[in-house]
């Protein structure tokens, strides 16, 4: 049996999840899932890794979903809830899923998909009561795909194995002591690590609870907050501003309230994207908490950490987690000494199995074992320390990693335009902010609304908020755009 279902068995009268106003235990979630498990089964002994997509609110449906797609031998493919139909198309189709499984407020934005592909509907509201056996699930199969953007236009499938995903849960309920006593307040998308992995698994990994927030809304969260029941917290670095904007303007008895009870968490975590110093210092006058800094992957989870007993620096990722391996290399693939720039590279049980359907796209992500991750660090006094990325077509905004590449693609498909640069400037607020500079067919015309025309064709998060038409895009001598230049271009508007 799985060891998140297993340890799930031995905490069944506890909370597990706390959703729309509603506690459930861990007992309901094991029945749900049993149930979703027999549906899709619907006979068969084993989904034998089908990929099955499924859509729901962040809350109990969702990871009863999960949980029964994995009972029953499948592959869970998260979809967003906030993607336009051609993001949700391109998921579906991308894994040749098997089946959607859906509840009712998705079904209008879900249902051009049975038109588009032979797929089979599955309707939480719509569940027959079935009896028959689970199959046993060994760990080596594969579990989950997530989406992730890449150097290359279009995202890529990460594939995890349960081993994978368990090694990932196992080194953060480690090295974080998750406990049965802890109770986290979810606030991230479920189509991502951070808030699957880090936040959800590890909570109902280790007989916590794990409450939802269908909704970012500081207002809310606040509110969640002053019940006193939340002790840990896990978000990416524009949230973390965007509460303290909030704070900001909260009545004077308020801010000491909500201060006092935040000095009372146990664990207060940041990650996904940088975390600008000013945000850490703001956050520790406002909770007294250092914010713990980590550093991760969809391809791998996490696998560097400040240390959750001892010193937190700022500015720093920390080190290696417990089972992984890490290690700084230059252009030729040699380890660099202490204090100079390399590429980080990881090794561990942690790491991905492959990008789906892409066999060269894996070959060409690992060297000698060791996956490649882009991000260029340096280590210095017992931490690493990010510096940037060795590709500057990744942008990372709101904590979503965002490839330029894939933007341009979609922009040039629009009849006004010759030809388009898309670049990442830095922004306290969002870390980046997508600027896109145009290059129009006919230069007497004025700019479209870009930003309306892209609603439909990719998710907001990924819609550039910069514009600027040139004659041209600065390039050097052999054509090619330099996107340094155009970054300095639009820093400097
Ligand atoms: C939204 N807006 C933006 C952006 N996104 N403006 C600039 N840049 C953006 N990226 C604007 C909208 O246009 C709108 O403006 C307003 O913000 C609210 O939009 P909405 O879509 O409602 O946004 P939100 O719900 O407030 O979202 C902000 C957010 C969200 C909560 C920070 O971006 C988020 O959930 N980010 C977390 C992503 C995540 O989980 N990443 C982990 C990836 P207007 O009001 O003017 O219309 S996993 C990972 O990275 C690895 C494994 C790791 O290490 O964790
Ligand atoms: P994703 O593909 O969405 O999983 O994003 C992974 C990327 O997020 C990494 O390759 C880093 O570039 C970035 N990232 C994650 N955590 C941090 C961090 N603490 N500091 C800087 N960058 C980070």
């Amino acid at each position: 049996m799985l060891q998140l279902i297993e340890n799930a068995s031995g905490y069944h009268k506890r909370l597990a999840i706390k959703s729309d106003n509603k506690d459930y235990t861990y007992r309901q979630l094991l029945d749900a899932s049993a149930k979703h498990a027999l549906t899709l089964l619907n006979g068969r002994s084993d989904l034998n890794e089908a990929r099955i997509a499924f859509i729901a609110n962040p809350g109990f449906d969702y990871v009863a979903i999960q949980w029964g797609i994995w009972r029953a031998g499948g592959i869970a493919v998260p979809l967003c809830i906030k993607h336009p139909y051609a993001s949700i198309k391109y998921v579906v189709e991308d894994t040749t899923a098997e089946a959607v499984f859906y509840t009712e407020e998705y079904k209008d934005l879900i249902s051009p998909l049975f038109s588009d592909f032979t797929i089979r509907a599955v309707s939480l509201e719509a569940i027959p009561t079935q009896n028959g056996n689970l199959p046993v699930i060994d760990s080596d199969r594969r579990a989950m795909i997530l989406y992730t953007s890449g150097t290359t236009g279009q995202p890529k499938g990460v594939v995890t194995t349960h081993q994978n995903i368990e090694a990932q849960i196992k080194s953060l309920v480690t090295s974080w002591e998750w406990n049965q006593d802890d109770h986290i307040l979810n606030i991230l998308p479920l189509h991502h690590v951070h808030g699957i992995v880090n936040i959800l698994s590890c909570a109902l990994w280790s007989g916590a609870c794990c409450e939802f927030l269908p909704k970012f809304d500081p207002e809310e969260i606040f509110k969640i907050f002053l019940k006193k029941e939340i002790n840990l917290f896990m978000a990416v670095p524009t949230i973390y501003y965007k509460l303290i904007a909030y704070w900001n303007e909260l009545p004077e008895e308020i801010k000491i309230q909500t201060s006092d009870i935040l000095r009372d968490f146990r664990l207060m975590v940041s990650g996904s994207a940088a975390l600008p110093v000013s945000t850490l210092e703001k956050w520790q006058e406002i909770s007294g908490h250092t914010l713990l800094e980590r550093y991760g992957m969809t391809e791998m989870g996490m696998a560097i950490s400040n240390p959750y007993q001892g010193e937190r620096r700022p500015g720093f990722i920390g080190q290696p987690l417990a089972g992984v391996k890490i290690r700084l290399v230059d252009e030729n693939q040699e380890a660099v000494p202490d204090g100079t720039p390399g590429e980080i590279q990881i090794k561990g049980p942690n790491v991905f199995k492959e990008y789906w359907g892409r066999s060269k796209a894996t070959e060409e992500a690992f060297i000698d074992g060791w996956f490649q991750s882009g991000d260029i660090a340096i280590w210095k006094n017992g931490s690493y320390r990010i510096l940037g990325r060795n590709s500057v077509d990744i942008i990372k905004s709101g904590g979503y990693k965002i490839s330029a590449l894939e933007i341009e693609e979609v922009l040039r498909k629009h009849p006004a335009i010759k030809d388009c640069g898309v670049v990442g400037i830095p922004d306290e607020e969002w870390g980046e902010i997508i600027a896109a500079s145009i290059v129009l067919n006919d230069q007497n015309q004025e700019l479209p609304d870009l930003q309306n025309w892209l609603k439909d064709k990719l998710p907001n998060y990924k819609i550039p908020r910069k514009y600027l038409a040139q004659e041209d895009l600065p390039r050097n001598v052999m054509g090619k755009v330099t996107k340094k230049d155009l970054q300095k271009l639009f820093r400097e508007l």
